[in-house]
């Protein structure tokens, strides 16, 4: 049993998808241990993406994701953070797979609808950047 963060991005939660995201999640066995809003301030939105800090995009990425809520997930299930990743689908919309969440609903390489955690050390951190473990229900 694996755990994953999952993020409904702002142009998500705006365009009123939370619904249609976690109906996918649902729908292929995976689990919602723990769900919350947020709207991340700027300096929380630099904190989570820390490790991009020196790619060209950060502060736009950073401005983004505090710009509107957000919905946050723990997902859990057996190997959740590949499976995550594969219904997210690639990056970039333009690459993305059919049937993925960012073919269907991403609006651009950056306003990609989702967040998903891409390892189990990530996993972890972002899990705790969000959640005690008293708020995950397992
Ligand atoms: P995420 O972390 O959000 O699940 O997405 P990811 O692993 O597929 O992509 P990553 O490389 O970790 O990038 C994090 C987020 O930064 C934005 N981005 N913008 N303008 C650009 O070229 C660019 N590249 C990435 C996206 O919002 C991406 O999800
Ligand atoms: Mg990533």
């Amino acid at each position: 049993m694996e755990r994953t963060l999952s993020i409904i991005k702002p142009d998500g939660v705006e365009r009123g998808l939370v619904g249609e995201v976690i109906t996918r999640f649902e729908k292929a066995g995976i689990r919602i241990a723990a769900m919350k809003m947020r709207h991340l301030t700027k300096k929380e939105a630099e904190a989570f993406y820390a490790v991009h800090r020196e790619r060209p995009f950060f502060d736009s990425l950073t401005t983004y994701m505090s710009s509107g809520p957000v919905v946050v997930m723990v997902l859990e299930g057996d190997q959740v953070i590949q499976k995550n990743r594969e219904i997210m689908g690639a990056t970039n919309p333009a690459d993305a797979a059919p049937g993925t969440i960012r073919k269907d609903f991403a609006l651009d390489v950056e306003k990609n609808t989702v967040h998903g955690s891409d390892a189990p050390e990530t996993a972890q951190k972002e899990i705790a950047f969000f959640f005690s473990e008293l708020e995950i229900c397992s």
